[in-house]
Formats: structure tokens, sequence, C-alpha cells
């Protein structure tokens, strides 16, 4: 009979809980409520966090957004390109100048071909047969720096100027990125 007693009080327990976390839950917007109601108000936390999942995503997508980009900075000439040779993986920002007397240009594939190995047609190289991830449009003599953005993943890149006889002559850079 003890134990059944037990157990009618225990159901009264909690019965009284459900009922005090049924009322507490209605106004537990009013922070200052008194130090009893401290074992609800860990529980009633949870509700509030969940009505406002909303801002939570936007606050970790911020970080990565304003992440910095890194930086290649290349220099375009008769008939080389000097400048960065390996970046990070991620968002890369090309800076690009020409310091020749002719116009050049520049595009990014992603290859482990040898530097000059890259597949070509009418003396440039065949842009239908690689994936450029980044170009730029010719860059005059004297012209202002050109800067263009991509998304890289770590590997070995190919960096060239595809005016026509420029890659043969030797306008083109490795790019390793980790
Ligand atoms: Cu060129």
């Amino acid at each position: 009979m003890t134990l059944r007693g037990n157990a009618l009080v225990l159901t009264g327990l909690l019965m009284l809980g459900g009922v005090l976390a049924a009322c507490s839950s209605g106004d537990n917007t009013s922070a200052s409520a008194p130090a009893p109601a401290a074992s609800v108000a860990a529980t009633s936390t949870v509700a509030p966090a969940a009505g406002a999942s909303t801002a939570a995503p936007a606050a970790t997508a911020t970080p990565a957004a304003d992440a910095p980009a890194e930086i290649v900075g290349l220099s375009l000439a008769e008939f080389g390109i000097s400048g960065t040779g390996s970046v990070a993986a991620g968002r890369v920002t090309f800076e690009v100048s020409n310091s020749g007397m002719s116009p050049h240009n520049l595009r990014v594939v992603k290859s482990d071909l040898a530097p000059d190995a890259l597949p070509q047609k009418d003396g440039m190289v065949d842009e239908s047969r690689v994936d450029v991830l980044a170009k730029t449009e010719d860059i005059q003599q004297g012209g202002d720096d050109v800067e263009v953005d991509a998304e890289l993943t770590a590997g070995r890149y190919l960096m060239f100027c595809n005016v026509v006889g420029h890659y043969q002559l030797g306008m083109v850079k490795e790019l390793i990125v980790q």
C-alpha cells in the first residue's frame, strides 16, 4: 500500500509540475520571473531559441561572406607573366596589370598538364577544351589594373595570356592552390 501511495503522490507531483510548466510557459516572456521559477526557466529558454531560429542562420552566414579573398597579383608583359605563384584555397582575387607594350589578357584554368601542353587552335589555347575559371578583357598598354574573382579549390592551375601567339611565346604561369 505504501508503494501505491508513493505512486499516487508521485503522479500528483507530476501533474502539478505539468500545470506549473503550462502556466509558466504562458508568461515566460516576462524576464523578471521570481527565483522559484528557475527550474522552469531552464526549459523555457529553448522555446524562444526555436522561435528566433531565422536569426541564427544569418549570423553564421555573415563571417563566411566577409572572409577576405586571397590576392594573386600578376604583371603581364612580352612575353611572360610574373607575380604570385601560390595561394590558399577559397575566394581568390586576381589583380592583373599590363606592364608591357601591347595588349594582354589573363585566363585561369585548373590543369595538371605541363605549362606548354594546353590544347591549342589557331595560335591560341582552345578555350572550348579547357575550363576557364577566371578571365579578363584585353588590358591595353598603360591601362588600369583589372580585378577578377574566382573560387578555387586546392590543386594546380595554369594562368596564361590568350592573345594570338602569346601563350606559345611563354605567357603562362603555374599557380598552386593549397
Ligand atoms: Cu599577352
